[in-house]
């Protein structure tokens, strides 16, 4: 076992200078949501309100009458966590402050419920960072599907069965959608690559005007499988292509993590229940594997993954290439 032999002022520096949201919360063990949610808000400092939709984050972090949350937080409808914070915003510039608005939802508060609230908050250029905890179902009220749960995964409402393999129809590119509102910035991350969390978090709030990112967040009751699993799982749907990890500047491709060794989609598929139903002896079965296999195909040909040469990073590399031209905001 390594041991740990820093002198105690050195351990101190290595610790974040701010926490936003505290220990102590009633996250379950090995929570994507909760992890992410603690890199956000590291980076974001003191001077910052947030909006936060319902969900498990606003439920765990926020027992009556408790809270986990250093800053300014409110708990705004699961439907209008984007109207929220547009009016947090426009209050706060009316009086001349300077203090940063962010919002905070869930996939379900932000691909479904949400979406013409954020829509709305995006259009109107409200100088807002948005970001999406995608753990990929409604989790708080018992696993039901979202536009955020992908192809053929199993939930309380797309049970796997004689009609179909899990969940029929496709996971929504929300970061696309986002990114088509032309605003200066939308980015993915995962819980598995803190400092890229940490880095396009700085970036979105350098920028003025509405930025979004949506971080990969895996949920052990949901997805099925063991909480110290979280981070390798994460890293997986990154590594396979599944969950590329990029960044937008007002609808163009201005970033992308690219991955030397590309995983196929069953080393991510076969380590949760949620997929169990892909992994028998069954026809439909090996026809949804290679579905999920051309899903991952066709996000590395698109984003153009797979670096070469001097372009090419590690994906443990935390490190993002720059595509030319682009300017930030
Ligand atoms: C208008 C409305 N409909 C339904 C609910 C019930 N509800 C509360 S949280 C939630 C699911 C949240 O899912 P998501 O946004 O993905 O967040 P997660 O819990 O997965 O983090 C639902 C359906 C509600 N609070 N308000
Ligand atoms: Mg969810």
């Amino acid at each position: 076992m390594e041991i740990h032999t820093l002198p105690i002022s050195e351990l101190r520096r290595k610790q974040p200078r701010f926490r936003g949201l505290e220990s102590g919360h009633r996250a379950c063990l090995g929570c994507g949501e909760a992890l992410a949610a603690r890199l956000v808000t590291e980076v974001i400092g003191p001077d910052v309100m947030i909006a936060n939709a319902t969900g498990c984050l606003e439920i765990f972090t926020t027992p009556w009458p408790e809270s986990a949350w250093r800053v300014p937080w409110i708990h705004s409808l699961f439907e209008n966590t984007g109207a929220v914070a547009a009016g947090m915003e426009s209050a706060l510039k009316a009086q001349g402050r300077s203090t940063k608005v962010l919002a905070f939802g869930g996939d379900g508060g932000t691909f479904d419920i949400g979406f013409q609230a954020l829509s709305g908050m995006l259009e109107r250029g409200h100088s807002v960072l948005y970001v999406c905890f995608d753990n990929e179902a409604y989790m708080n009220t018992g696993i039901q599907r979202s536009s955020s749960t992908p192809h053929a995964a199993m939930t309380t409402t797309s049970p796997p069965g004689k009609e179909r393999m899990g969940k029929r129809h496709l996971k929504k590119d929300i970061v696309s959608i986002v990114a088509a509102h032309h605003i200066p910035y939308a980015a993915t991350s995962s819980v598995a690559y803190p400092s890229d969390i940490r880095k396009k978090v700085r970036r979105a709030l350098a920028i003025e005007g509405p930025t979004f990112l949506q971080i990969h967040c895996p949920c052990p009751l949901g997805w099925g499988h063991e909480s110290h699993e979280s981070i390798e799982i994460a890293r997986l749907a990154v590594q396979t292509g599944l969950f590329p990890m990029i960044e937008l500047e007002r609808g163009g491709v201005a970033g992308v993590m690219p991955l030397r060794n590309v995983r196929p989609v069953t080393d991510y598929l076969k380590m949760q229940q949620r997929f169990r139903h892909l992994f028998v002896e069954d026809l439909r079965a090996q026809e949804e594997l290679e579905h999920i296999q051309a899903i991952a195909n066709h996000n590395i040909e698109v984003y153009g993954l797979q670096g070469e040469g001097k372009d090419a990073f590690d994906s443990e590399g935390m490190d993002t290439v720059r595509r030319g031209g682009m300017r930030w905001a």
